[in-house]
């Protein structure tokens, strides 16, 4: 399938795979889904979506358009788990070999594990950073390596370095393959001020963040198939990537598992907002945004769920 428009509509100039430093893939796939279907509806709708935000992002004061972005065709492959793994990991190569940032738009969690696996084997020593509801740590789940429950497992085993966070739903023989060192349960983060910088700690230069968006609290993103209580706000959210961005060097990403709701915009355009801010802060880590940490963690203490209330 062939996407005639740009990302958020923006000027044909910016969107052309030679100039673009940014590549953004959509991935349609949602053959693995247990709960709610729909997943395959999210880059859909989280296209248009980006096509309502305001370009111009206050915070970092940028344009990261300007970076250009380049709209990869949607991968709709749906023959079976394991021919959308090998799809996206031959896409997810073919665009780190031009020297792309490269992006993914899900689909379930299942698509992450070819554009996973695409890093860490390009990048040594890469740290993955799983945000999510759910441990996704299952060796095989209905009968597939490649099913949403074992999104993570092979990056587990294989990647250098896996940092778990936001996870507050997993089966109990997931324990034997979780490493509790580098998971942030969500009830211990709600206890631990310093969550952020502990997981930052642990986190080696070059980072590949896998975003779930069941991590989030679903008063803020009910559109997901799984929708667990007890997640993520926006300003921490926001906050944790930003810092991410600052301290370390990110080398991709991806957002899975929006499974748009019928009659409300609120998870799609929430997901645009949160992939165009990831953008920002990404590009413009280096320049507008240096500024003092004190009085940063000062402000973002009022707001941030996860805080102490002390
Ligand atoms: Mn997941």
């Amino acid at each position: 399938m062939s996407n005639q428009k740009t990302f958020g509509g923006i000027p044909e100039e910016f969107g052309q795979l030679a100039k673009a430093k940014i590549v953004l893939i959509p991935v349609t796939y949602d053959g693995t889904s247990t709960y709610q279907k729909g997943a395959d509806k999210g880059p859909n709708a989280f296209l248009d979506a980006a096509e309502n935000l305001e370009l111009y992002d206050i915070e970092t004061d940028s344009e990261v358009y300007k970076e250009g972005i380049y709209l990869a065709d949607t991968i709709t492959e749906d023959a079976s788990p394991e021919a959308v793994y090998q799809t996206v990991y031959n896409k997810t190569k073919e665009y780190i070999a031009k020297n792309k940032f490269v992006t993914l738009f899900g689909g379930e969690h299942s698509i992450s594990i070819g554009a996973i696996k695409a890093h860490y084997e390009h990048y040594d020593n890469l740290t993955i950073v799983q945000i999510d509801a759910h441990a996704d740590l299952r060796k095989s789940y209905q009968g597939s390596p490649y099913n949403h429950a074992c999104a993570l497992y092979d990056a587990s085993q294989n990647a250098d370095n896996l940092i778990q966070i936001g996870i507050r739903s997993m089966d109990k023989s997931e324990k034997t393959v979780m490493d509790y060192d580098k998971v942030f349960f969500a009830h211990e983060m709600l206890l631990n001020e310093d969550w952020m910088e502990d997981a930052i700690d642990l986190m080696t230069d070059d980072v590949y963040i896998t975003f779930d968006l069941d991590a989030l609290d679903p008063s803020i993103f009910p559109g997901t198939g799984t929708p667990e209580p007890g997640g993520l706000m926006w300003y921490e959210t926001l906050e944790f990537i930003q810092k991410i961005m600052k301290e370390r060097n990110v080398v991709g990403f991806d957002l899975v598992e929006l499974c748009p709701i019928e009659g409300t915009k609120v998870s799609e355009f929430l997901a645009a907002k949160l992939y165009y801010k990831m953008l920002s802060y990404k590009f413009a880590a280096n320049d507008e945004i240096i500024d003092d940490d004190d009085e940063e963690e000062d402000n973002s203490n009022k707001i941030a769920k996860f805080k102490s209330n002390e």
